[in-house]
């Protein structure tokens, strides 16, 4: 029988819990047999997040849908974010782009507006990434947009500014793995043709990275988090992110904090990141992870790139990106959907034409969207369950038949198309068999509202 609260999620919920004991019971075997841990380390203390924190992560999972923005330095080779490394390019080579980034056509307000319109609730812009430009004024370097180009103005201020003008939230994105600065040493996995010196202290990389996130919480205003990346580089490192985590949340105690380390979630974080996968499917091959109880969000691009790359025009199409947020919200997740932004400042028409047709979709159907959780009906080939309010909202995506088996829901009373007019079905065992309405009247999307 169906119930209110997602199944999965609950027996997840357990499993998750086992999976945390195993932790507890891993750590201390490694902590006496390896001794890891400096003799001085505090003892674990539980996260307990605030109440501010609680009410953040109310307000994120309800708002499913978010702009993330990749914007750099690397957008001036336009060959993507990873163009240092898989180019081999060395620091002194690759800082001769600053003086050729000058992105006069950034327009914050026309970025926040197209994000509004495309339905999305807050924007995730990259304030760091992996080649350590700052895209802020920063005192920690001056390999930062202020000072290394000749633009000379800080766009996440402008950004910042503009967000809380037109009420909408912003998340920082910030790299921990580093390619330029001389202190992320011993090197991980990447950034070993960067042609620099083999030194380095790393807990000074730490201090430089806890002085930049200090500046990122306390000179923009409310922030709505921070949105790690990169750890996955050196995942045995100290990274002291105890310490991190407690100086956001003592800066900004409403500020989420979400790492992209494809490992479980650790205490101090708020919600859990999926990269380009749904929670609980692998096809990227980073995403083994169990799917916690944290809120959830999954993030995508919506052509194959994530910094500008001129080359890639292969955008998705309206309806494949408008299945994706619908699939995310059937399985209880967000989704943070990328730009890339160009050299010049300037929006990818391709992405604007997409998102402002994604946002027409969401004015009709947004209430099948927003503020639900991942409905009764798990994640099914043909499409997905939301719910809100003690509505079931049946997602019909890729099924272009004339009938429907769903499992029979306790209490239903009646069934009728989200614009109107009554489905019929019939009860058969423990299922029911709905007559949908015709495919070609809602080509992507047939949702129908299941109420009792
Ligand atoms: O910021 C975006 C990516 O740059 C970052 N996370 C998203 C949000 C990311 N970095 N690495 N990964 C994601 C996964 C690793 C991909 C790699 Fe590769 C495969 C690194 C090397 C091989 C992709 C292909 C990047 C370079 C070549």
């Amino acid at each position: 029988m169906m119930q209110r609260t997602p199944p999965g999620r609950a027996a997840r919920r357990l499993s998750g819990q086992l999976i945390a004991a195993l932790a507890v019971l891993l750590t201390l075997h490694v902590n006496t047999s390896a001794a890891q841990t400096p003799a001085s380390a505090p003892p674990q203390a539980a996260y307990v997040p605030s109440e501010a924190n609680r009410q953040a992560r109310a307000w994120f999972e309800k708002a499913r849908f978010g702009m993330f923005i990749h914007w750099g330095v690397y957008s001036v080779p336009a060959r993507g974010e990873w163009v240092m490394e898989n180019s081999r390019i060395p620091i002194a080579e690759y800082e001769k782009f600053a003086p050729q980034f000058d992105p006069t056509h950034f327009d914050a307000a026309r970025v926040v507006r197209l994000a509004r319109m495309a339905g999305m609730k807050y924007i995730t812009i990259t304030a760091k990434h992996h080649d350590g430009f700052a895209m802020f004024a920063t005192r920690q370097s001056s390999w930062n947009i202020v000072d290394a180009t000749p633009y000379k103005r800080d766009p996440l201020k402008q950004l910042a500014d503009e967000a809380h003008r037109q009420g909408i939230k912003l998340f920082f994105y910030y790299s921990l793995m580093d390619w330029h600065h001389p202190d992320y040493y011993p090197l991980g996995t990447y950034g070993h043709f960067t042609g620099r010196a083999a030194a380095g202290n790393f807990d000074r990389y730490v201090k430089f990275m806890d002085a930049q996130l200090t500046e990122l919480l306390t000179n923009y205003g409310p922030i709505a988090g921070i949105w790690f990346d990169g750890m996955w580089d050196k995942p045995n490192a100290d990274w002291h992110m105890r310490e991190t985590y407690a100086l956001i949340h003592r800066l900004q105690p409403a500020a989420l904090i979400i790492n992209n380390s494809h490992l479980s979630p650790i205490p101090g974080e708020d919600v859990q990141e999926f990269e380009k996968d749904l929670p609980g499917s692998n096809t990227a091959g980073f995403n083994q992870t169990q799917v916690s109880a944290l809120p959830l969000e999954m993030c995508d691009t919506m052509n194959d790139s994530w910094g500008y790359t001129a080359s890639d025009k292969n955008y998705k199409s309206v309806p494949d990106l408008i299945h994706r947020l619908v699939r995310a919200a059937g399985s209880d997740a967000n989704l943070l959907l990328n730009i890339g932004l160009m050299p010049t400042g300037d929006i990818p028409p391709q992405a604007s034409e997409r998102l402002a047709r994604v946002g027409q979709w969401l004015s009709h159907y947004g209430d099948s969207i927003y503020g639900t959780r991942a409905g009764p009906i798990s994640p099914r080939p043909w499409g997905v369950s939301t719910q809100k309010n003690g509505k079931i909202y049946v997602h019909v995506l890729d099924w272009n038949e004339h009938h429907l088996v769903l499992p029979d829901v306790d209490g239903l009373k009646r069934i009728r198309s989200f614009d109107g007019g009554e489905v019929r079905f019939q009860r058969i065992g423990n299922e029911l068999l709905v007559d949908l309405p015709e495919a070609s009247t809602h080509p992507i999307d047939r949702i129908l509202v299941l109420e009792r």
